[in-house]
């Protein structure tokens, strides 16, 4: 199931047991096949410490407990699978498992009704009682000090809307098309890595609430399911995209875009954010990172071997993104653009797509709001008349159906939700998802009859007030304030 096993001769689990450190080769038994994770150990996004402790060891249950059976697939060279074990390994203790999981469950059977959930911040609230500590951390951590995370909301609250009266209403219509698939709503499920960490069902449970309203789901590359079960999850005609993260082996990524069009995706998202991953330390301070000695070199372990290794390829350039334009005739739509240069750019290599995101505060911080980038965005491509020249989508800090508007008045196609939409699926399931979709879809069209227009094409910048957009400031957001985790100090051993 995992890679071709056919040549490889077996490994014996004494010669395993000779493979323990970084030294001497770090060998780690996942599902019968013996890996020599060595290289890839500094890279691991999940950190260093947990594959060192695996060492030498079968490893089977935690890795599934994260992974799809597809990730090495995706990620490991074939000179990394050693082969099938002969002889049989010591389990590895899963040791990522924190806090007090009686009292997770009994919240879990408390949990509110999910006709209690009001809105896309209450699924966060619930999500932040219920989710094992591992999973919050990961899903709700930001870069350094998360001022982007929080200014990507924030930034929507700084626009106001000028309502038109007398229009008649009477009937709204929210459908749209996205890089020619026809959906339901001008809002999509954003990649996110690793949705069985919040729920069971995974990105399955994704697919099928997006199914069931149509709207688009963007598939992460790092997702917990196969490639191939989300895709099986999905209805018959059920438009769903792929985002690529771009490995330095390029074998990876042109792998998976026969793969993208073998499966009929219908656009292919290329992280262009991520040339190495940020610092999360919300992340870091919760998880397993080695932060529990006085070890001053194994804190720097996953740095030390070579400083400038990413998970993901830091060498992708605009000459990547042309050469897997010319390989498919699935849309290429560039995810992570933060300044309008760069949009024009995207025009000029006739890509099909942008995605103003800052990677939902999770790389650079300080990097600009996106809602703010759009604003510029608009002003230029409407000046240059290119407005029609590439279809401009938009992610981070949206949480309501007037978010959306307001991005579609700027001139946005469609808008991306990834935290919010594994919040509402580790909350509910499918129930969730599907929950959530409505709710926006309710949203945005009890907004756009206040707003007095019936449909998307009639959202224009003139429905702002953009004043306050740069610069201005902002109210207060309750909501949204109390589902926030703030960042904590370094602890005592004693607290
Ligand atoms: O933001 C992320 O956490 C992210 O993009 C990612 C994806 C895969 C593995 C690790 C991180």
């Amino acid at each position: 199931i995992l890679l071709d096993t056919g040549e490889k001769p077996g490994v014996p689990v004494e010669e395993l047991s000779k493979h323990l450190t970084l030294k001497d080769g770090v060998w780690v038994v996942i599902n019968g096949e013996v890996y020599d994770l060595s290289e890839f150990i500094a890279v691991h996004p999940g950190g260093a410490k947990i594959v060192l402790h695996c060492a030498g060891k079968d490893a089977s249950d935690i890795f599934n407990k994260f992974h799809a059976k597809d990730v090495f697939e995706k990620f490991l060279s074939e000179d990394a699978h050693l082969g099938p074990l002969i002889g049989e390994a010591e389990k590895a203790e899963d040791i990522t498992n924190s806090g007090d999981e009686e009292e997770r469950q009994e919240r879990i059977k408390n949990k509110p009704p999910i006709n209690s959930v009001y809105n896309i911040s209450d699924f966060e609230h619930i999500s932040k009682e219920i989710l094992t500590p591992n999973a919050w951390a990961y899903y709700s951590s930001a870069a350094d000090d998360e001022f982007s995370l929080r200014e990507n909301h924030y930034a929507y609250s700084r626009i106001f809307f000028h309502p038109k009266v007398l229009t008649d209403v009477q009937n709204v219509d929210i459908s749209t098309e996205m890089l020619g698939s026809k959906v339901d709503a001008p809002f999509y499920c954003s990649a996110a890595a690793q949705a069985r960490l919040g729920h069971p069902d995974g990105e399955i449970s994704i697919a099928r609430g997006c199914g069931r309203e149509n709207i688009i789901q963007m598939i992460s590359s790092s997702s917990s399911n196969t490639f191939d079960e989300i895709l099986d999850a999905a209805r018959p005609d059920q438009p769903q995209w792929f985002q690529l993260y771009v490995l330095p082996d390029r074998s990876f990524s042109y792998k998976m875009i026969d793969k993208c069009k073998l499966r009929g995706i219908k656009g292919i998202f290329v992280t262009v954010d991520t040339a190495l991953l940020g610092r999360r330390e919300k992340d870091m301070r919760f998880r397993m990172f080695d932060n529990d000695n006085d070890d001053l070199e194994t804190e720097s372990l996953a740095k030390e071997k070579d400083p400038i290794m990413s998970f993901k390829d830091p060498g992708l350039t605009w000459d990547d993104i042309r050469k897997f334009k010319q390989a498919t005739d699935i849309p290429i739509v560039i995810k992570g653009v933060q300044r309008v240069d760069d949009v024009l750019l995207a025009i000029e290599n006739n890509i099909d797509g942008v995605v103003l995101s800052n990677h939902g505060g999770r790389q650079l911080d300080f990097s600009r709001a996106p809602i703010e980038v759009l604003a510029d965005v608009n002003k230029v491509l409407k000046q240059k008349n290119l407005e029609n020249k590439i279809e401009i989508y938009i992610d981070g800090g949206v949480r309501r159906g007037s978010d959306v508007i307001k991005a579609l008045c700027l001139g946005a196609k469609g808008v991306g939700l990834g935290r919010a939409f594994l919040y509402a699926n580790s909350c509910y399931g499918e129930k969730g998802v599907v929950k959530a979709i409505r709710m926006l879809k309710e949203e945005m069209t009890l907004d756009m009859k206040l707003l007095g227009v019936s449909n998307i094409s009639q959202l224009t910048p003139e429905l702002l007030d953009l004043r306050r957009l740069q610069g201005g400031s902002h109210h207060s957001d309750h909501l949204y304030n109390s589902a926030y985790e703030p960042l904590t100090p370094a602890k005592f051993l004693d607290e």
